[in-house]
């Protein structure tokens, strides 16, 4: 497909100055269809939103343009939103909607953690991330996607798609999704906690995956962390244990061959110490003890909700071949029964 002639109206909008020598797709997201512009002045992140996944483009753009300005203020480096002519954080073309960001340069993105330093790095800057906006309004924050992380829900959804099993998948997952049913009771203590008010609402990233950090090429410290579309009012443990479940893992979140995939308790540690050590005492004694808890839950959570698409037909996550999606939920699945060895669930929470 010839980009340059696709997006040239679009690009113009955006960056009429500069000369685009070449658009290629990029990075290895799964919700949006992420392209890299190169142009002889700069080079910049070009990106169709999902709106299957985030329908209201103009409260989605309102909350990241008031979040990145926030940090900015703060002197933290974050995305740079480039503004259409008429001063617009997105434009549409024929019903599709784009933005447009500044590339953050001499960076690099990891699918999986390359040493105990780089993940400790990455719950430094998460924890960071944390603080820097614990004094941000959260009433502000449109809530972009509903009950994101309210697993109990998403485990109604993935019965839901059981029962409905529209594409004939179930036969294939029978294991997988009778590992999910024997959990079932599992699955409230951070909504309770919440509801409870036993631990604190923060305002929170939400998708703390260790692709979403882009990291120094040459120092190996934080440069910014990116994919700022779910930051909503939430738990903390949410963000802890969503990086856990993604970087604590041995293997790729896709690896087909489920012998790779193992839960390091080193990792786990690493990523602890670099996320207290940068929320120091603001973490409260409940939210500590919740967070071996948390890695169990945002794993078995996002297991799920893979194995909700791949029953639902792969309309939510982007993939690249039928069972991509039960692929994935296969790592997830075998890192949950990792960490119930590991951490003694039953009395935590
Ligand atoms: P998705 O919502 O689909 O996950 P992301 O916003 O995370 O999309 O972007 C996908 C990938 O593109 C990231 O993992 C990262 O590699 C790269 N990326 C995104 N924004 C930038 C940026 N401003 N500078 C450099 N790389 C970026
Ligand atoms: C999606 O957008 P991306 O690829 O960074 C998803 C996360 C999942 C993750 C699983 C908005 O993250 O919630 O944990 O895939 N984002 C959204 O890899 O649903
Ligand atoms: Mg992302």
């Amino acid at each position: 497909m010839d980009y340059m002639i696709e997006f040239e109206d679009l690009l113009i909008d955006f960056i009429p100055h500069n000369e685009v020598t070449s658009i290629q797709p990029y990075g290895k997201g799964h919700i949006n269809v992420t392209f890299l512009v190169t142009t002889k002045e700069k080079r910049y992140i070009l990106q169709q939103i999902n709106t299957k996944v985030f329908p209201d483009v103009d409260k989605l753009m309102e909350n990241i343009v008031n979040v990145t300005d926030f940090l900015i203020k703060k002197g933290v480096t974050t995305l740079e939103v480039i503004r259409t002519s008429d001063g617009r954080a997105f434009t549409e073309i024929n019903s599709q909607y784009f933005r447009m960001y500044a590339f953050i340069e001499n960076s690099v993105t990891y699918q999986v953690s390359e040493s105990v330093e780089v993940f400790e790095e990455s719950g430094f800057a998460f924890g960071s991330f944390q603080k820097h906006l614990a004094d941000f309004n959260a009433s502000s924050l449109h809530e972009i996607i509903p009950d994101f992380h309210n697993t109990p829900k998403r485990f109604n959804d993935f019965l839901k798609s059981c029962n409905a099993d529209r594409y004939g998948r179930l036969k294939s997952c029978i294991e997988e999704a009778d590992f999910i049913l024997q959990r079932r009771n599992s699955l409230s203590r951070l909504t309770d906690s919440i509801r409870e008010g036993r631990i604190p609402l923060r305002v929170t990233h939400n998708d703390t995956k260790l692709n979403n950090i882009l990291i120094d090429s040459d120092t190996g410290k934080t440069k910014a962390i990116i994919d700022l579309d779910t930051v909503m009012p939430g738990s903390l443990l949410y963000d802890f244990g969503d990086s856990i479940r993604f970087g604590a893992s041995t293997a790729e979140e896709d690896e087909p061959d489920t012998a790779k995939v193992h839960f390091d308790i080193n990792l786990y540690n690493a990523y602890k110490n670099g996320f207290i050590r940068a929320m120091g005492d603001a973490v409260t004694p409940a939210e500590t003890d919740l967070m071996p808890y948390s890695a169990y839950l945002m794993t078995i959570e996002c297991g799920m909700r893979f194995l909700t698409d791949y029953l639902s037909g792969d309309t939510y996550f982007k993939t690249k071949y039928p069972q991509h999606n039960l692929v994935r939920c296969r790592t997830q699945l075998k890192l949950v029964s990792e960490i119930e060895k590991i951490f003694d669930l039953r009395t935590i929470g």
